[in-house]
């Protein structure tokens, strides 16, 4: 078969309903004026004015114009190219951008622990390329050497940028392996409660895994249900190179006019392009109201006994509870009103519309972001059980429809290689590879670097926090993707030495001692494959402009540091940028060879105007989740201890834990609405941006002239919550709890369910005054308000979700926003 023509269009998918999508009000997926309802431009144009490049947010033409990166144009094959490109020139110029090396002031007076209060405050210094090099090198050897290798944390979390060579985070473990190891993370911000409970439950990662695919769905689903899931907005974007298939498969869902509920304390982009019903549950709730769902199918008898018998384990135990048998308390439709505020009568209704259709339920990840998250997805496997619809075409759960484009055919490509951190090749999913001596759950940093010798639970494990004494962060932004800053502030300033590498000055490299300018991934050559599930595509990632100001790649940098410590060729195996992107092409190359698939070689791919797209076959196009389980289940029995779906887990039980009982239960959060002399009368919900990648793409002006108010991060407010406090839309308004205070800007809107205001994660931390404890954030991220604590004793994930405040109106004068300035200093 033709692996390289045309994109391929997923299932009842016609040009004239992506065209319809696409005219619609309100789909934030549909970019602005390039797309679609205009003539098409030609493809690329003549050599040295558009490049082909690639990133998180999709392959693009970099268009040079004077040797200036101008703009990122989408290409014919992403089919909804988004608005965030328009970002990428922009950011690539900010003021934002790191220029040269430097050092914090009193740092490279004084050395390590030089008054480290001041870390955050104080001004930078620009210091040469080769003074950087020795200062880190010599470092690195005086923490090991005084410590061990146990003292530096190379976990740095992050989202890097696209490319399988330059790739930071395993460009650093691959440094510090060299030198004899580090301290590593494991888990992530994503999915920290739900990748460690769904080994349990049906024996797989589950969130990181195709989804049945939207071709199925669109032909037999009769029920959509959008569970705290935003893809509309959260498929903008993909781990590797976006391709945008599952904005294909949901304009194709509407197009046939499928029933779609969401459920979601506030109405989302997604919610109301798919013209979906909008159920608005009181925030971290959703596991109430699951159980009053459950009790419903089994009151009424919609559940599917032969499915339980055959294919599950532990519902007499789950019954039991739902019944009230084992702890008193019924579960029913009414008991679970009361806590998630849906009337019970809906929720009833709700049971009795999934028994009767082909229903799939997709969720996303915030209800496992926040305190117990745990036991959101294993109650939606439980109610997906009972329905007896999983291992069916269209019927189900699906924790991955939001997320890279997940259910988008997976295509027969074969699978582009990378470099490792380990120096050896990795079997599986990349970001798995273990590396480092030993790894803490990461969400626990804060924890870890105040409490050295503390000992936590952890998945059945004891953890043992070393003492850190050297931070080593790339590719990442802790001091926003982090849950209350105030304590991270405190915690930053334990180790003796903080070593950042960025593009640009983030609120993490303003906290660091040592700030190292990488280049962006247009200022470099790279290869890069997408989508993560479909592998629809493959491009060369060539250099568009050369690096700005003294910027080089983090390849570079680490390969000198190593090669100043000793190492010799060990970090670049003594191979150039070009060789190492051609072996990976290559041993690409020889997989398709051998299973006869069809690809150039490397001359033609590096030098083509197009990516590769490569197209699913039959098996692909018609992948069903579990249906081998359901078929075959002695055969293909999934990885938990019985084989089966488990709705009570005996290893959990042995656990022990009181945060995380053996079957899905409610357990109220540490802080929520409904509880009882809650000390603050809103939630804050921190879901993801429409505009941005987290914090990436904040420093870009064209972007953020969409979306601040007043210079400021929007916060949504529904008309009560503001008219109860004097805010107008567009007011500055300062939201605090007792964590920490941000200024934002109001939006008031009927999006919101009364009781919960947003703001989204990833806006810049831009402190009043900087490096202090508990300053004002001007400019409005989340997480200084956000609780630092692990969903429970079993995953420890973090919960950004959890946070209750108040806010009120900013009087007088604000303070101007400087978060997007660049360097706290001349330089
Ligand atoms: N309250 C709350 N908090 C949250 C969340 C939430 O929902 N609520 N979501 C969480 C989730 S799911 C996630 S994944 C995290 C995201 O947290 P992060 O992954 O830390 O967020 P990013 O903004 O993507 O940070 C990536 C950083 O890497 C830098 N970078 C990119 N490419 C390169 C490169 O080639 N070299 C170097 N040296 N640097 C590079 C970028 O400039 C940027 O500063 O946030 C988490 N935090
Ligand atoms: N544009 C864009 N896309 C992204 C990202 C980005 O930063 N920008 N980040 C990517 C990453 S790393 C990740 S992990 C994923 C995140 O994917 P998710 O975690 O699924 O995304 P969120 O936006 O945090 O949350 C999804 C929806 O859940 C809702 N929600 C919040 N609390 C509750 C609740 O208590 N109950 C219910 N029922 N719903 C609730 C939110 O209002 C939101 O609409 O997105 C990815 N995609
Ligand atoms: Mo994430």
């Amino acid at each position: 078969m033709g692996h390289m023509t045309k994109a391929h269009a997923a299932g009842t998918l016609t040009r004239r309903s992506l065209l319809k999508a696409s005219a619609l009000a309100g789909l934030g997926a549909v970019a602005g004026p390039s797309l679609l309802l205009g003539p098409r431009r030609a493809a690329a144009q003549g050599a040295g004015g558009a490049i082909l490049q690639g990133s998180h947010w999709g392959p693009f033409h970099a268009v040079i114009e004077d040797g200036k990166f101008v703009e990122a144009r989408s290409l014919d094959v992403d089919k909804f190219p988004t608005d965030m490109l328009a970002g990428i020139p922009d950011s690539v110029y900010s003021d934002a951008r790191i220029r040269y090396p430097m050092v914090r002031k009193s740092y490279l007076e004084n050395g390590p622990r030089a008054n480290d209060e001041s870390r955050g405050a104080e001004e930078f210094v620009r210091v040469s390329w080769d003074e950087a090099i020795d200062l880190i090198s010599g470092e690195l050897q005086r923490v090991k050497d005084t410590y061990g290798n146990e003292a530096i944390f190379g976990g740095s979390y992050g989202w890097k940028s696209v490319g399988k060579l330059h790739n930071c985070r395993n460009l650093l473990g691959r440094m510090l392996n060299l030198h004899g190891g580090y301290i590593n993370h494991t888990g992530d911000y994503s999915t920290g409660a739900s990748q460690v409970i769904m080994p349990h439950v049906v024996g797989r990662l589950e969130v990181y895994e195709q989804q049945t695919v939207w071709p199925v769905v669109v032909e037999n689903s009769t029920l959509v249900v959008l569970w705290g899931a935003n893809p509309m907005i959260t498929n903008q974007i993909d781990w590797i190179l976006c391709e945008h298939g599952a904005l294909e498969g949901f304009a194709a869902l509407k197009d046939k006019g499928t029933r779609v509920i969401g459920i979601d304390p506030v109405r989302s982009d997604s919610i109301d392009e798919m013209n979906a019903e909008w159920i608005a549950p009181r925030p971290q709730t959703d596991v109430a109201m699951m159980l009053g769902i459950c009790h419903t199918l089994m009151s009424e008898g919609l559940h599917d006994q032969d499915f339980l018998d055959e294919y599950t384990v532990g519902f007499e135990e789950f019954s039991a509870y739902l019944s009230g048998e084992s702890d008193g308390t019924e579960k029913t439709a009414d008991w679970a009103s009361a806590i998630c505020e849906v009337p019970a009568d809906t929720i009833r209704q709700l049971a009795r519309d999934f028994a009767a259709n082909r229903t799939m339920l997709m969720s996303g990840w915030a209800m496992q972001r926040m305190d117990h998250g745990e036991q959101a997805h294993w109650a939606l496997v439980a109610i997906a059980s009972m329905l007896g619809q999983i291992g069916l075409p269209g019927g189900g759960f699906g924790l991955s429809y939001h997320y890279s484009n997940g259910g988008t055919p997976t295509a027969v490509a074969p699978v582009l290689p990378g470099i490792t951190a380990t120096g050896k090749a990795v079997e599986g999913a990349a970001w798995l590879e273990k590396s480092g001596l030993a790894s803490i759950p990461l969400a626990r940093i804060a924890d870890m670097l105040l409490n050295p010798g503390k000992v936590i639970d952890f998945n059945g494990d004891k953890v043992t926090y070393p003492d850190i004494q050297l931070i080593y962060w790339v590719g990442g932004n802790p001091f926003v993707h982090h849950q209350d800053t105030n304590t991270l502030t405190k915690a930053w300033r334990k180790p003796e030495t903080v070593i950042v590498h960025d593009m640009y000055w983030t609120p993490t490299a303003r906290h660091a001692d040592i700030v190292l300018p990488a280049n962006t991934s247009y200022e470099r050559n790279d290869i890069e494959q997408g989508g993560s599930y479909s592998l629809r595509l493959m491009t060369p990632m060539r250099k568009a402009i050369d690096p700005l100001y003294e910027s080089r790649s983090d390849f570079d940098i680490f390969n000198e540091i190593s090669k100043k410590l000793g190492y010799g060729t060990g970090f670049d195996d003594g191979k150039t940028e070009m060789e190492w992107i051609e072996g990976f092409y290559d041993a690409a190359l020889t997989q398709a060879k051998a299973r006869r698939i069809d690809m150039p070689d490397f001359d033609t791919f590096w030098n083509g105007e197009q990516p590769l797209v490569f197209e699913p076959d039959e098996e692909g196009l018609n992948y069903v989740r579990y249906a081998d389980f359901r078929e075959e289940p002695l055969l293909e029995p999934l990885g938990t201890p019985s084989g089966k779906i488990e709705l009570y887990s005996r290893a959990i039980e042995a656990m022990g834990y009181d945060d995380c009982p053996p079957h899905p239960t409610w357990m109220e959060p540490v802080e929520w609405l409904g509880q009882e002399g809650a000390k603050y009368p809103l939630h804050l919900d921190t879901a993801h941006p429409k505009y941005r990648l987290h914090s990436q793409l904040n420093n870009a002006e064209v972007l953020r002239d969409k979306y601040t108010v007043s210079g400021r991060e929007p916060m949504l407010i529904s008309p009560a919550d503001a008219e109860a406090r004097g805010i107008a839309d567009g007011d500055v308004v300062r939201i605090f709890n007792d964590r920490g205070a941000v200024l934002a800007g109001a939006v008031v809107t009927d999006r919101m369910r009364p009781g919960v205001v947003r703001l989204n994660e990833g806006a810049w931390y831009d402190p009043a005054e900087p490096g202090v404890v508990g300053a004002l954030d001007k400019y409005g991220s989340p997480n200084v308000l956000a609780i630092d604590k692990g969903t429970s004793k079993l995953a420890q994930g973090n919960c950004g979700h959890t946070a209750i405040v108040d806010v009120e109106k900013f009087e007088g004068e604000a303070p101007p926003v400087t978060a997007f300035t660049g360097a706290p200093s001349a330089g």
